[in-house]
């Protein structure tokens, strides 16, 4: 298939463009660099030392020849860019990735969501005219869904409905339309705002779109230096795995926000590109808009950091925990069950030894033990 990836220079843009090369797809990538501009910006750095956005483009030129269409340096909120090839399916990571910077006063919930909704909008214009054929696949998130204390179906209210109990059942007069959302930030709102234009979209005029609910990314991919995708650990674009991970290796004692309860579903970054490729190789029909809950499994922040001191400790790292007061404004003890079968379906196969996976994760970061910038990891926005 020939693959147009925006946001090919992130965290997981890169390694989804090796995946698919690998496997035989034809990949074209659009990226404005933004990215490490704002991490950058907040005075953080990616733990493992990044090329270039232009080497990486050699790279994967000397490493996938044909496979390999093209990077073009473009912001798509701009409505002057072009997709230089005739994609059969373009897959949308060019968002601004991060709840606390959304969150961090009116100039960065602006661009949070300025950039997000409207560079979707524009694409989406772009492939009414241009590419009406070709299977979006858009990175949204589980926290669009929030944490309602009922049981989270994929998209759309189901004709039947399950009492969190679990005692009884309805059929309920509202089944086809999309579930609620109760996004918890300025950024998760935004992925909620292109979810309702996405789904106008394909209703309108016929496009098809996967519509990604993707719980929270971790680990580190690359089979070599030059394939090593970005790693974040400061408190704006970190994601809580990593930050653990890399806050063990630092001695400092992991920031658990609040008392631990609060239960999100995680996957490690392996796990995405799985999933991503699982979606692009099996696109829905004409005019079908879509939505998967990706992620492996559920998990409490108190069992997520135990998992990474049993990690470190078996690395002769002795790693402590502290409960900070939550920067954040989220339940702390939640009801929890999002449903997430479609891409079991479709052949999804988890990695489940979560604790195999951090300890692993550890191990791979340890070597970067030197460029930690610790003035980074403490949170110093307040979402309340
Ligand atoms: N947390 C801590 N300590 C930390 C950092 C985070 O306890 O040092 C907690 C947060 O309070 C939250 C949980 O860990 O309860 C997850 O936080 P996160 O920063 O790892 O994830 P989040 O802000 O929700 O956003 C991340 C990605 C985002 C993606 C989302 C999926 O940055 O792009 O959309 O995960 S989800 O969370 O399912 O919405």
């Amino acid at each position: 298939m020939k693959i147009a990836i925006l946001g090919i220079d992130g965290y997981i843009g890169y390694s989804l463009a090796n995946h698919l090369m690998k496997r035989g797809h034809s990949v074209y990538g659009l990226d404005s660099g933004i990215r490490r501009a704002r991490v950058e910006e907040i005075g953080g750095d990616s733990l493992t030392p990044l090329p270039s956005i232009y080497k990486r483009g050699e790279y994967l030129y000397n490493t996938y020849g044909d496979r390999y269409l093209g990077i073009s340096y473009r912001n798509i909120v701009n409505c002057d860019y072009n997709i230089n090839i005739n994609p059969d399916t373009i897959v949308h990571l060019a968002e601004q990735p991060s709840a606390p910077y959304s969150m961090k006063d009116s100039y960065h919930a602006v661009r949070s969501q300025g950039d997000n909704v409207l560079g979707t909008l524009n694409l989406l214009w772009k492939m009414r005219e241009k590419f009406p054929k070709a299977h979006l696949v858009k990175l949204g998130t589980m926290g669009e869904y929030g944490t309602p204390n009922c049981d989270i179906p994929e998209g759309r209210i189901p004709a039947q409905c399950l009492g969190n109990s679990g005692a009884y059942q309805c059929l309920c007069s509202m089944s086809g339309l999309l579930f609620p959302r109760t996004a918890g930030s300025f950024y998760h709102l935004s992925k909620v705002h292109d979810s309702l234009n996405i789904e106008f979209a394909c209703r309108n005029w016929g496009l098809c779109s996967t519509d990604i609910m993707q719980g929270v990314v971790f680990g580190l991919e690359g089979e070599n230096e030059q394939e090593l995708t970005r790693f974040d650990y400061d408190e704006y674009f970190g994601t809580v795995i990593n930050r653990f991970c890399v806050q063990a290796i630092a001695g400092i004692p992991l920031t658990v926000y609040g008392a631990g309860g609060q239960t999100r579903g995680y996957l490690p970054l392996k796990d995405s590109l799985h999933c991503l490729t699982i979606a692009i190789e099996n696109p829905p029909k004409e005019g079908e808009y879509r939505t998967f809950n990706q992620f492996e499994n559920i998990y409490t922040l108190n069992s997520l950091a135990d998992t990474v001191v049993r990690g470190a400790k078996s690395l002769g790292i002795d790693a402590s925990i502290e409960h900070i007061e939550n920067p954040r404004n989220e339940e702390e003890h939640h009801y929890y069950n999002p449903d997430h079968q479609k891409l079991f379906d479709l052949g999804y196969v988890p990695t489940t030894d979560i604790q195999g996976e951090v300890t692993t994760l550890i191990s791979k970061l340890l070597p970067y033990k030197d460029r930690i910038r610790k003035a980074v990891i403490y949170p110093k926005t307040k979402w309340r």
